[in-house]
C-alpha cells in the first residue's frame, strides 16, 4: 500500500467555515462529546466537528480534507463498541458527524425498500416502515442511537440476524462520497444486479476506511402478525445448542431470534437495573431468549411455541420456561437481555470479546476456553452471552471481586490471547459484529493471512491513496 501522505501544517479552517457557519463546532465544550467513545476507552482530540446537512456537504468537507491532507473520522451515534468513530489523540482529524443527515428520502411499499440518509436513527427507520406497514428487521439495544450509516459501516448484526441476516443483507443500494469527495449514487432498489464488481459491498462493513455513507436503500419485510417471546432455563450451552436445532425444525423461518445469557449476565442486570426481574423463579446456569414470528395470529404462533417447549422439557434441554403473556412482559424479558450491555458497564471496566465460531463448535469453545481462563486468572468473572443463533457470543470477561480495574486489564493482552487462540482453533472470527476500529487491527492481522491483509491493503490504497479515510482503524496505521 502506498504510505498514507504526511500531513501537511494545521489546516486552515477557513474556507469552512464560510459554508458550514454554526455546523463547524470548535469549541472544547462543543467537541467533547464526539470525542469519547461510548465505553468510554478512547478518549482523542479534533480540530473541528463538522456537521452536514447534505450529500454534496459531505462532499465539500472531504475535497478539503483530501486539499490538505486532513484525516476524517465519520461518526453516526458514536455507539460503536471499538473506537472506531473516535479520533486520534494528535488533534489533526476532522469529525464529520452525519447526525443532521437524517430524512427518509421514499419507501416504497411494492418495491418492499426505504431509502434514508445515513444518519437517521435504526429506531425511526423501524417506526417509519411500521407506520406504513412493513418491518426493518435490523434490532440491537443501541437502536435509540446508533444510525443507518454507522449500522452499515460496522455491518451490524443485532437480535435478528438468524432470520434477516445482518446489515449487509439489508441493503440494497448505498449513496457514497469517495475520498476524491465526488458523491457515487448506487441507490439502486435492485434485488437482482450483476453488473461487475460490487462496490456498495466494500464500503459495508469499512468502518468508514473507504469513504463516507451517505445514504441508502434497505430492504424492508412483510409485519409479522404476531410475535412470541419465552424465557428458557437450560442447564448448559450444549442444552442450549439442542434447543437451537429443535427450535429450527419446529419454527422454521419463524424462529427470529435465539439469544444466550449466563446466570451471572442475570445477576449483573438484576444489581444495576433493579427495574429488571428475572422471571424464573429457580436460577440456572444458563438461559434462552427465544422469539417467534408468526404471519398467521397470535394463537398460532403460542400453539407452536408451547408445543416446542414442552417437547425440550421432557427431553430435558429445557429445565424450566416462561412464555410472555402481553406484549409488556415480552419487553421485560428482552429488557434483561439488552440491559446486559449497560449493566456490565456500570459494573466497571472489562474486557470484551465479540467472537464468532461455527454454531456446531459453540459448546466446545465456550468449555475450554471458560477452563483456560480460571485456570490462569481464577476469580475472574466470565460475562458470556450473545447470539447463539448466529454462532456469535459477547465472550466478556471482568475483575475477580477485589481486584482492581487497573491490576485486571494489565492481564488484558494475555486473556486475549487465550480467547483468540481458542476461536482461531475453531476457525472462527475475532469480531463478529463490531467491526475492528482502533482496537483490533493489530490482533486482525495476527489472525489473517498475509494474503488476506495485502489484499485489504491493495482496496485501501486504491480508494483511498492519501491515506485520510479514518486511518488506524481496520488496518494499522
Ligand atoms: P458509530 O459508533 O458512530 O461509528 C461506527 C463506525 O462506523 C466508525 O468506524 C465510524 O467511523 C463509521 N461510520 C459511522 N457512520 C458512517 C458513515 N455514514 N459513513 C462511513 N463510516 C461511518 N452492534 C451489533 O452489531 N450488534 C448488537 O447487538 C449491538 N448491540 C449494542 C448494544 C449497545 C448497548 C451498544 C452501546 C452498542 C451495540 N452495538 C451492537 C454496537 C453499535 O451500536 C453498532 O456498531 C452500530 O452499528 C454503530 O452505529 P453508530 O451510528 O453508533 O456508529
Ligand atoms: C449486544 O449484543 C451487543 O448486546 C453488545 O453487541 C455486546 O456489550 C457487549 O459486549
Ligand atoms: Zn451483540
Amino acid at each position: 500500500m502506498n504510505a498514507p501522505t504526511a500531513p501537511l501544517p494545521p489546516a486552515p479552517l477557513d474556507g469552512l467555515r464560510q459554508r458550514f457557519s454554526g455546523r463547524l463546532l470548535t469549541e472544547d465544550v462543543d467537541t467533547a462529546p464526539f470525542l469519547t467513545d461510548w465505553r468510554k476507552r478512547y478518549t482523542g482530540r479534533a480540530l473541528a466537528v463538522a456537521q452536514p446537512d447534505t450529500a454534496a456537504d459531505v462532499a465539500a468537507i472531504v475535497r478539503w480534507c483530501a486539499e490538505h491532507r486532513v484525516p476524517l473520522v465519520p461518526q453516526g451515534g458514536n455507539t460503536g463498541m471499538v473506537g472506531g468513530a473516535t479520533p486520534d489523540a494528535s488533534g489533526s482529524a476532522l469529525v464529520l458527524s452525519l447526525a443532521r443527515m437524517n430524512r427518509i428520502r421514499d419507501i416504497d411499499t411494492v418495491n418492499n425498500t426505504a431509502t434514508v440518509e445515513a444518519g437517521v436513527i435504526l429506531a425511526n427507520l423501524q417506526q417509519a416502515a411500521r407506520d406504513a406497514g412493513r418491518l426493518f428487521p435490523l434490532s440491537l439495544a443501541a437502536e435509540g442511537s446508533c444510525t443507518v450509516g454507522g449500522n452499515l459501516s460496522t455491518n451490524a448484526g443485532g437480535v435478528q440476524v438468524l432470520r434477516y441476516g445482518n446489515t449487509r443483507e439489508l441493503c440494497l443500494g448505498l449513496e457514497v462520497v469517495t475520498p476524491a469527495g465526488e458523491v457515487w449514487n448506487g441507490l439502486r432498489g435492485l434485488r437482482k444486479d450483476n453488473t461487475g464488481y460490487d462496490l456498495k459491498d466494500l464500503f459495508i462493513g469499512a468502518e468508514g476506511t473507504l469513504g463516507v455513507i451517505t445514504a441508502a436503500t434497505m430492504k424492508l419485510y412483510p409485519l409479522p402478525a404476531a410475535q412470541v417471546t419465552a424465557l428458557a432455563a437450560v442447564p448448559d450451552p450444549h442444552a442450549a445448542l439442542r434447543l437451537l436445532m429443535l427450535a429450527q425444525q419446529r419454527l422454521a423461518a419463524s424462529l427470529t431470534a435465539f439469544e444466550l445469557i449466563s446466570d451471572y449476565c442475570m445477576g449483573l442486570v438484576e444489581r444495576h437495573l433493579p427495574a429488571n426481574r428475572r422471571p424464573l423463579a429457580e436460577a440456572s446456569p444458563y438461559y434462552v431468549l427465544l422469539e417467534s414470528s408468526d404471519f398467521e395470529s397470535e394463537a398460532h404462533a403460542r400453539e407452536r411455541f408451547e408445543a416446542l417447549l414442552g417437547e425440550a422439557m421432557e427431553s430435558g434441554e429445557v429445565t424450566d420456561a416462561a412464555i410472555a403473556g402481553s406484549i409488556a412482559q415480552s419487553r421485560a424479558f428482552w429488557a434483561i437481555r439488552e440491559g446486559i450491555p449497560e449493566a456490565q458497564a456500570l459494573e466497571g471496566r472489562n474486557i470484551k470479546h465479540d467472537i464468532s465460531v461455527p454454531i456446531s463448535s459453540i459448546g466446545r469453545f465456550i468449555d475450554e476456553t471458560n477452563a483456560a481462563i480460571e485456570r490462569d486468572f481464577p476469580g475472574v468473572r466470565l460475562v458470556v452471552f450473545g447470539h447463539l443463533g448466529d454462532g456469535n457470543l459477547h465472550y466478556n470477561v471482568s475483575p475477580a471481586p477485589g481486584v482492581s480495574p487497573e491490576a485486571f486489564l494489565a492481564h488484558e493482552s494475555a486473556i486475549n490471547h487465550i480467547t483468540y487462540e481458542a476461536v482461531a482453533a475453531h476457525r472462527g472470527s475475532i469480531s463478529a459484529e463490531h467491526g475492528l476500529g482502533q482496537l483490533k487491527p493489530d490482533e486482525n492481522v495476527h489472525y489473517k493471512s498475509p494474503l488476506e491483509i495485502g489484499l485489504m491493503r491493495s482496496i485501501k490504497a486504491a480508494l483511498d491513496p492519501q491515506g485520510i479515510m479514518n486511518p488506524g482503524k481496520v488496518l494499522p496505521a
